[in-house]
Parts: C-alpha cells; structure tokens; sequence
C-alpha cells in the first residue's frame, strides 16, 4: 500500500539504473504528534556545536570461547550537556545513556545487573529473544538500590540493533527520561559477510534519538513537564549530545538509529532529500536494502541506514533533520572512494506457517491522555491477559481505535519475540516492515496483523511504547506456556512496588507520585 513512491534514474559512474526511492513517511499525517494539543516543537539549539557522543563499548569481564561474562550498573551522575551547571543524569556503566553491549549469536551471556541508584530498578533487554519474566526484566524483575541479580541467556536471534532501557512499572517513563536506555547490537557470521560498515565509532554508528526540556541551571526536571499523552521537551538530544556534529571520514556511513524518545515521532530527511537505504529494523536485517528519502520512527522502533557521501567533497556539511530541524550535521572530510553496492537480496526471512487451528488474538488500543487502555482493562501486574503455546505461530491483530482527526499512532510492542508484520488493515505492510520487528506504529483506524511467536517461556509484557502510555495503563501480559513443562511465575504487584519506591524516597506510601498513577486515578480503576 505505497501511497508514494517514485522512480528515479540514479547514475553510478557509467552504471545506470533505475532503482525505487520512496519518498514518503507512511504513516497518516492527521495522526503525526504535531497535531496534539500538547505537541512542543523541537527548537534548532543555540549552543555551540558539540562532537557527537558516542556510547564507548562494554567491555566483558571475563570472555571463553563459549561465554562472556558483563557487569551493567544502573548509577546515577553529572553530565556536562550544556554549557554551565552539569545535568543530573542516570545511565548504565556511564553518567548518561551508558556503554553500548555486544552480543555475539551463540554465545552463552551472563550479566550481573547491579543498583547503584538511589530506587529500584529492571533492567528490560527490549528486543532480546530471552525468557520471561525475570530475564526479560519487565516490571516483574526488580533490582534494589545496592542489589545484584545475575542473569543469563543464550543469544539465540539474528544481529540486530537493539536496546536496553528500565520497566519498573509505572515509572518506566521518568527512568528512561533520566537516561536509562543504551544501545545493545548483535552479531552474527551473516550480518558479518555483508558488505555493510562495520567499524564502531567510525562508520557504524548508534544514533539514540531523545528530546528534553532543560529547566533551571540546566536540570531535568520530569514531573514539572508530565503530560499523560507523552512528555516531550523541546531540545533534541543525540547519543545525549546537543547541537551534535560528526566528522564524516569514510564514504559510507551506517546509523543505528533508535526512538529513545518518551513520545516523539522523528520524521527523519538529510539535506536535499538525499536519499539513503535503510538495512534494518527492529529486530534484523531487511529482506532488500530500501532506499528513502523519508523515514518515520514512532518510540522504540530501530532502523538502520546507509547514508552515501560520495557526491560530496570536504568542508561540506550534510543535516539530518526531524521535520524542519536539525538534529545531527554531518561535516565532510577527505574519504577513499568506496562504490560497495548492495546486493539486491540480503537476507532470507522465512515466514512460519501459522499453527493450524491456533485461535486469532486481538488487542484493542484505545484512548489517549489518563484514558488509554488495552482491551478496555489497564494493567495488573498480576492477571494475565492471554496465553500463547511456546512454538506456535499465531496472528495477533492489534487494533487503535483512536480517530483519525485528533487521535495518535500507538507504536505497539510486544516482549520476547520478534514478529512479522503480514498486513495493515489488510493492505500490504510498508516497504521496510519486511523483516523482524518487535515494535509497529499503528494509525488511527488500522488493524496491523502480526504473526507471533515464542522461542521461550513466560510471562511477557505488550503494551503502547508511548512510555507514559504503558505506565498510565496501556499495557497488558501474556503468558506463553509449554504444555510439557508447567512452570509457575512469582508476578509482582503495583502495591508491593509502591511501597518500595515510598520507602526510597522516605514519604510515606500515600505520598508517593509516579508518572502512570493519575492515568489510574482520573478512570476510578485499581493499580
Ligand atoms: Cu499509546
């Protein structure tokens, strides 16, 4: 259903071809955040251009041939971010954001996960085909400020760009907002014997997309800036860098571009329209490279991108922007000629049968502000909300029934899978929805069809990926059962959270204020 594509003849030295770039960002404009009643427009940073940070690579304590060994330490610190006062930040291994994590497919992980900030904590590993509840690190997996917990897994998924961020319910958005979210990149012999590039920090580079408001001597400060639908501020903040540059030394560039934003949509566009191919999603490698010139990112989805400078020659400078503002400038220096060209297949994605006579699951998203629900329930930590067998492939149709004219796309995530997208109120899925993906914008109206299914066991989480969405309730369980080993789950409750979170912060329990409990409150329902 490309409402918008074009042909373009493109010359590569004596090479020409014709070759589809689309040009169109999909999604339904009525539906874009700039139409909300609380949309902040993002503002072009008057400060002096910064070199783009870029979120050093943990490094393992102790790795065999088999295993690799990480300590991630959720801590909080001071960043300089602006000129003047440092900002009180949070971040894992680091004072803001963190240290990126590798996995290599294969390998056997283990993770001690320790709290060194002052409140409880999870650390969720969005993306990660891990075991749930406790692995995953949902809401049901708390460490306690000055606790280890130690996990482990075996990487068991394609090489992907993914993420770790905090989900302790429902204070998931302010957590993420103080800088708990990095970078987590797998890799695997496919991804590895494709001609794309690959040396971190200078030519594969993360791209964290955030926004933020800098109040008084240059602070964050969350509650001040709630809004139920999202909060948003009107600073971009890249890889936690303002007014970012990046010296481009090589032809070609790849970006692993994530939404760490709470609610932002990036509309994404270099300066005149240059086009650029898009090589992954969510959850891998695409079937085809796709070339754009427009990119829609709703919260939490990942794409990444090959950005070709080979028309342009030193001192010249290159804007990424989101909308009409400039979120990154690319600063051209000398480069040897590098005429790689993808190859027109890259990957095989194979589609599983769907499991005959699985029954079809639909979720309803609905609502805005304190009103969103899923299947007209908000979240309880301790009721499930529907069951899948391990191994089955099953559809889940996930519907938003918000209005077109003043309702949102709701980017709709679900834990410990990647899944295909088959259709978008039966139409085709976008052209870059054509790989794994574990996060889906759906418009106002639409019915997206995912095919689904579960490599482990457990108890997962899927909800709005609008944070403040998910902690006001937006947000249900499912539990995928093996039939031939029965397990039982110790599932958290809200109450018990609370308290801890009271406890913390030394106020009594009728005190406490977390981002999602007014959403609860103003609709009369029970945490
Ligand atoms: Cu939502």
């Amino acid at each position: 259903m490309c409402k918008n594509e074009s042909v373009h003849n493109l010359n590569f030295g004596d090479e020409k071809m014709s070759e589809k770039i689309y040009t169109d960002y999909f999604f339904d404009e009525p539906a874009y955040n700039t139409h909300d009643g609380g949309y902040v427009p993002l503002e072009a940073p008057e400060t002096v251009p910064q070199p783009l940070g870029i979120p050093s690579l943990l490094k393992p304590v102790k790795e065999t041939a088999t295993d690799t060994y990480y300590e991630v330490v959720a801590q909080a610190g001071e960043t300089q971010i602006l000129p003047g006062a440092k900002t009180k930040t949070w971040g894992y291994n680091a004072s803001l954001l963190g240290q990126s994590i590798v996995f290599e497919e294969g390998k056997h992980i283990h993770i001690d996960l320790i709290n060194h900030l002052p409140e409880l904590t999870t650390f969720h590993w969005h993306g990660l085909n891990v075991p749930g509840p406790y692995v995953d690190g949902g809401c049901h997996a708390p460490v306690y400020p000055g606790e280890t917990k130690h996990i482990d897994f075996t990487v068991n998924q394609p090489a992907a760009t993914l993420w770790l961020h905090a989900h302790p319910c429902p204070s998931t958005a302010e957590q993420v907002w103080h800088g708990l979210a990095v970078p987590v990149i797998v890799k695997d012999k496919i991804e590895a014997q494709l001609p794309f590039p690959r040396n971190y920090g200078v030519d594969d580079i993360p791209l964290v997309l955030q926004d933020r408001k800098f109040h008084e001597d240059n602070q964050w400060d969350y509650d001040a800036d709630y809004d139920p639908d999202g909060v948003q501020g009107p600073t971009p903040m890249i890889n936690g860098t303002v007014n970012p540059y990046f010296d481009v030394t090589t032809q070609r560039l790849r970006l692993r571009i994530l939404n760490g934003a709470n609610r932002r949509e990036w509309r994404l566009h270099f300066d005149n329209d240059l086009p650029f191919t898009q090589i992954a999603s969510d959850g891998g490698i695409l079937p085809e490279p796709i070339k754009f010139t427009h990119l829609m990112l709703t919260c939490a989805e990942r794409a990444e991108i090959i950005v070709d400078f080979g028309q342009f020659k030193p001192g010249d400078e290159v804007a990424l922007y989101s909308d009409d503002v400039a979120i990154v400038r690319f600063r051209v220096h000398e480069f040897e000629p590098d005429n790689t060209v993808l190859p027109d297949h890259l990957v095989d994605i194979d589609s599983p049968e769907v499991t005959a006579d699985a029954p079809v699951h639909h979720v309803v998203m609905s609502g805005m502000d304190e009103e969103v629900m899923m299947d007209d329930k908000k979240f309880g930590m301790q009721r499930i909300d529907a069951k899948q067998e391990l191994g089955h492939v099953e559809y889940w149709d996930v519907t938003n029934t918000n209005e077109m004219h003043g309702g949102m796309v709701h980017p709709y995530h679900m834990h410990g899978t990647q899944f295909l997208v088959v259709s978008r109120n039966g139409h085709e899925p976008y052209p870059n929805e054509r790989g794994f993906k574990d996060t889906v914008g759906v418009n106002p109206g639409e019915t997206v069809r995912l095919k689904v299914w579960f490599d482990y066991a457990g108890v997962f989480m899927y909800h709005c990926h609008i944070i403040e969405h998910e902690d006001g309730g937006m947000m249900a369980q499912l539990e995928v059962v093996d039939s031939k080993h029965p397990q039982t789950y110790k599932l958290m409750d809200h109450h018990t959270l609370m308290k801890a979170f009271a406890e913390e912060r030394g106020i009594p329990v009728e005190k406490l204020r977390l981002a999602g409990m007014s959403s609860y409150e103003k609709m009369n329902m029970e945490m």
